[in-house]
């Protein structure tokens, strides 16, 4: 990806409130860095096209050196022609009323062609991210739709739920953000995820023995799952600018590598019991463009009975989406 030319870089739901804050910071470089010129392929349905197309107005009036085009699609076809990485944002959110079986049939209406799309037209190496929810499932669904991609590109966003857990932890203990080291969340990208203090550090101490059991369990691991639903009730609309910027995170840290325990929701190779296929939150470790599951890592009956509640959420959404035919 790096022989000068730009690299092709879809985001689908462009126009909507994560992609307003997620464009800019692709195009100024913040995800793939200084030298690397962006080739932007936006994805929208067609009733948000104008909006994209207003985005893009803007985009242009910030004359970022590295931006080298834009362009808007409804069709993910042409979206998708040689993509190298791409950021799947847009998904159907859950409406009042709406079953879980509908909200992931409505997602597999999505996540189903975007597969057979990426299949057929991305990059050899292309990056997949998928944070439209339900994330983790969402991927399976893609993954399952795209048999010629290596499964361990077809991720999805739990750093998000990571960078919250790193932030309320150091609140907590009133220390800095860097203070806090190898916080990796497990599981579904839901109130179910489980924050692992017992492999985290602060200040080289494991963080568990710095807080207590029973803030831990009743009032940390719900908070940090349950953040997204406090941001709403403040802020009246769904977290934005900090997903877009967990997303930047995630593929910097996949593609250029980074120290420590990170989380990313990926295809389960049997890991600590962790059903295989299934796409969960892991600690992983990335380096040279790639990442792996972390192995051996301290897993306790308290961590395990948490990842088995998470996994076993998980592994329900993928029977009702294979009920579904959608994988
Ligand atoms: P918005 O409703 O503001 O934007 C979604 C955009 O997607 C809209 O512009 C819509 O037109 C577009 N879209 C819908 N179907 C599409 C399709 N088939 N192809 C291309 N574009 C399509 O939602 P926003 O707040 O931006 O959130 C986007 C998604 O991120 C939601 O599913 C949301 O639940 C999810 N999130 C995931 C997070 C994570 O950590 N994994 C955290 C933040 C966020 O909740």
């Amino acid at each position: 990806m790096t022989d000068g030319s730009p690299v092709n870089v879809a985001v689908t739901g462009a126009a909507g409130q994560i992609g307003y804050a997620l464009l800019f910071r692709v195009a100024s470089g913040q995800m793939l860095g200084p030298d690397t010129p962006i080739a932007l392929k936006l994805l929208e349905i067609p009733q948000a096209i104008k909006a994209a197309e207003g985005t893009t107005l803007e985009l242009v009036d910030c004359a970022f050196p590295l931006l080298a085009s834009v362009d808007i699609y409804d069709d993910p076809a042409q979206a998708f022609d040689g993509v190298n990485v791409a950021l799947l944002v847009g998904a159907r959110p859950r409406t009042k009323g709406m079953e879980r079986a509908d909200l992931l049939e409505a997602n597999g209406a999505i996540f189903k062609p975007q597969g057979a799309a990426l299949n057929a037209n991305a990059a050899d190496d292309v990056r997949v991210l998928v944070v439209g929810n339900p994330a983790n499932t969402n991927a399976l669904i893609l993954a399952s739709n795209a048999p010629d991609i290596p499964r361990e590109r077809i991720t999805a966003m739990t750093r998000l739920d990571q960078n919250r857990a790193v932030a309320l932890l150091a609140q907590k203990l009133d220390v800095g953000v860097t203070d806090v080291a190898d916080l990796a969340v497990w599981g579904n990208h839901s109130p179910t995820m489980f924050p692992d203090l017992f492999n985290a550090k602060v200040n080289g101490d494991r963080a568990v023995d710095r807080v207590d059991m029973d803030w831990y369990e009743n009032e940390y691991i719900p908070r940090v799952g349950k953040r997204g639903a406090e941001v709403i009730e403040a802020r009246g609309a769904s977290s934005a600018a900090s997903a877009a910027n967990a997303a930047i995170d995630h593929v910097r840290d996949w593609l250029a590598g980074a120290d420590g325990l990170l989380s990313m929701a990926v295809a389960s190779d049997g890991s600590y019991g962790v059903a295989e296929g299934i796409v969960s939150s892991f600690p992983v470790r990335c380096a040279d463009g790639s990442y792996e599951i972390a192995q051996g890592l301290e897993v306790g009956d308290f961590a395990q009975a948490k990842i088995d509640a998470t996994v076993k959420e998980l592994t329900e959404e993928r029977d009702a989406v294979s009920r579904l035919g959608l994988i």
